[in-house]
């Protein structure tokens, strides 16, 4: 396994312990002697002689009056302290010695961890690893249940709830599926209970929310809750909590609210709004719509459709992407916003990270959900998924200098005028796809094995790889080994220095520039998202050894004594600010995937499962029976 390249390799290391140590008076002049051409020049000649004795007379006066020091003192506190002039003359004498590099306590536990990395973990390792995955869960859920139950998100620092979310509960949806994952009865019972009291009547109660994020988090959680307790997934996960209907149903109650965005919108594009109480919708204040919010509900109700029969909720859904097919792109890329009033993109901007990101990744991942339908009606699903890869890795990816980091850019103008070498977070969710567009869940072994991967397949698999590693960096190049919100990268045509990361010893650091204001970090899922699909796809460790490095600088940096997990201000400075908010996509995606990553990769194995873009899994659909 490849380990990640130090600032001092480990030979330096130990080379620097021979090369610097400190050199006694005696040492610096007899190894001057013995190398000097002095030696075979004027040895034997009188005034040679001469010179000799008198250095080793010399020599002898400072080693009875040389004091051994500590090379860790600071030089400007090794002059006189008890030794007069005379410590003065033997400095004098002494070659100052070459420190060893100095690195901060930061740095030396950095790389101490890197040295980790290099280490093969056991099985039995990645259980115990999986294991606290499942113990930082639990605490995340007790600050939740503790000082926000029933809110949308716990605020660990002032041990309060808030709803920012529209008030239905969002982190008791979001977590359910997790909790039975892992296993946690007593959790699944809680939050399936609570959801069997409450959620129904929040949904007809509540005002307004948002069409996208209501439909990732909580449509998405109740659906998968249902699937996960229910015989069809093999076994049921829920053996305490309400019965599954209770789930199915309150999905409907609040799809069939959510429908209203559609229908109250002209054309195939939903309105980005919807008041549930009185079921009416409207678009957001600047009458745009964010494609990728558009695009991203197809898999969740085609989903409530297959398991309700009713198919008035994927019929909607599916025609936005079949209207988005008739748009023109620019090399199947798109602009991250499109009007529910003309039907047709809006601006120039385009981009994979905010507004753009999930529109990539329905694209395949609804194709991939109907079996049935690949090589039929949703076909086009997958061309112009290609098309898209093809368009990214054409336009938007560029490489850093000096180290060659591969990265995802934007073009916020489209293509007249310049790249930008900005990088979201939230690209960091393309490794994934990319990889699982390639083998469409299987491992890449496998794939390779039944020839099933195409030219196109190989490169968007590179792709990914590289990209994997990027996102990885992201986090490493930082003082408390967590991403920012945003990266840039150096490029030959862009450079704005002063801003890095604050590791030192990242070898990146200069590949990677972190601007004031985007270096917070919200406990986003997308890179431990990747490493989970690329360890699955590709079986190389490395990404779970990854996986590993950023579950133990959440559990450092962001966990609280009392419950819970914040986000952070600052990512590069030691101690971090924190924010005080805990996202619901902690529990429901951030911690599910580090779980399954250390896990058994038969569980919920990645061609017969689909995960919504909030981890929600979803079976893939076998017939179109
Ligand atoms: C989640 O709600 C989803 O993953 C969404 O697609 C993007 N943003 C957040 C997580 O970062």
């Amino acid at each position: 396994m490849a380990s990640r390249p130090l600032p001092y390799s480990t030979r330096d290391l130990h080379y620097d312990n021979a090369k610097f140590r400190h050199r006694s008076p005696f040492k610096v002049i007899t190894q001057a002697l013995v190398s000097s051409n002095v030696r075979h020049d004027c040895g034997r000649c009188s005034i040679g002689k001469f010179l000799i004795l008198l250095m080793f007379g010399g020599l002898t006066y400072l080693m009875l009056v040389h004091r051994s020091y500590n090379l860790d003192t600071p030089a400007f506190e090794k002059t006189d302290h008890g030794n007069g002039g005379i410590g003065r003359i033997g400095n004098f004498l002494r070659k100052p010695p070459r420190l060893p590099p100095r690195l901060s306590p930061d740095e030396v536990r950095n790389i101490s961890s890197n040295l980790e990395i290099g280490k093969p973990s056991t099985e039995s390792e990645w259980i115990s690893r999986q294991g606290k995955v499942k113990e930082a869960f639990i605490h995340a859920w007790s600050g939740y249940k503790s000082f926000a139950m029933g809110k949308d998100e716990l605020m660990p620092l002032t041990k309060r709830g808030v709803d920012g979310l529209g008030g239905l509960g969002a982190t008791v949806i979001d977590s359910l599926d997790t909790a039975m994952i892992m296993g946690i009865n007593e959790i699944a019972a809680e939050a399936g209970t609570w959801i069997e009291k409450n959620l129904m009547q929040r949904i007809s109660e509540k005002g307004q929310v948002n069409l996208f994020e209501t439909t990732i988090r909580v449509l998405g959680g109740l659906l998968s809750a249902y699937h996960l307790s229910g015989s069809d997934s093999g076994k049921s996960l829920l053996s305490k909590g309400p019965k599954r209907e209770v789930f199915l149903e309150t999905a409907k109650g609040l799809a069939d609210r959510l429908l209203v965005a559609f229908t109250a919108s002209p054309t195939a594009i939903p309105f980005s709004d919807v008041v549930l109480r009185d079921q009416s919708a409207h678009p957001a204040p600047d009458g745009l719509s964010s494609t990728s919010e558009v695009s991203t509900l197809q898999l969740e109700f085609n989903y409530l459709s297959a398991i309700s029969g009713d198919p008035k909720y994927s019929a909607k859904a599916i025609k936005v992407l079949e209207h988005m097919r008739t748009l023109p792109k620019v090399e199947g890329l798109v602009p991250i916003y499109i009007s529910p009033h003309s039907g047709q993109f809006s601006g120039e901007n385009i981009r994979l990270g905010s507004r753009g990101d999930s529109y990539y990744e329905y694209l395949i991942k609804v194709w991939l959900q109907q079996k049935a339908s690949r090589d039929g009606q949703l076909k086009y699903l997958h061309e112009m998924y290609e098309e898209a890869m093809k368009g990214v890795r054409h336009l938007l990816v560029q490489k850093s200098i000096p180290k060659g980091l591969i990265f995802v850019g934007e073009l916020p103008f489209g293509t007249k005028d310049s790249f930008s070498p900005k990088m979201d977070h939230l690209v960091c969710f393309l490794p994934g796809t990319l990889a699982l567009g390639a083998t469409k869940g299987i491992t890449k072994k496998k794939a390779i094995e039944q020839n099933l991967l195409n030219a196109e397949d190989m490169e968007n698999l590179n792709l990914a790889e590289d990209l994997a590693k990027t996102c990885f960096e992201m986090y490493a190049v930082t003082s408390t080994g967590l991403a920012p919100e945003i990266a840039y990268f150096h490029t030959e045509g862009a450079y704005e220095g002063g801003h890095d990361g604050g590791n030192k010893s990242s070898e990146y650091i200069n590949d990677i520039i972190i601007k004031p204001n985007d270096r917070h970090n919200l406990l986003r899922p997308e890179t431990v998202e990747s490493l989970f699909v690329l360890y699955r796809i590709t079986e190389d460790p490395k990404y779970r050894e990854w996986g590993w490095q950023i579950f133990k600088a959440f559990e450092k940096h962001t966990k609280i004594d009392s419950g819970g997990y914040t986000s952070l201000d600052d990512v590069t400075t030691l101690p971090p600010r924190k924010r005080d908010k805990m996202e619901t996509f902690f529990l429901g995606e951030t911690l599910k995937y580090l779980y399954l990553l250390f896990g058994d990769t038969n569980v919920l194995p990645l061609d017969k499962y689909v995960f919504n873009t909030e981890a929600h899994p979803f079976p893939i659909i076998e017939s179109t029976g």
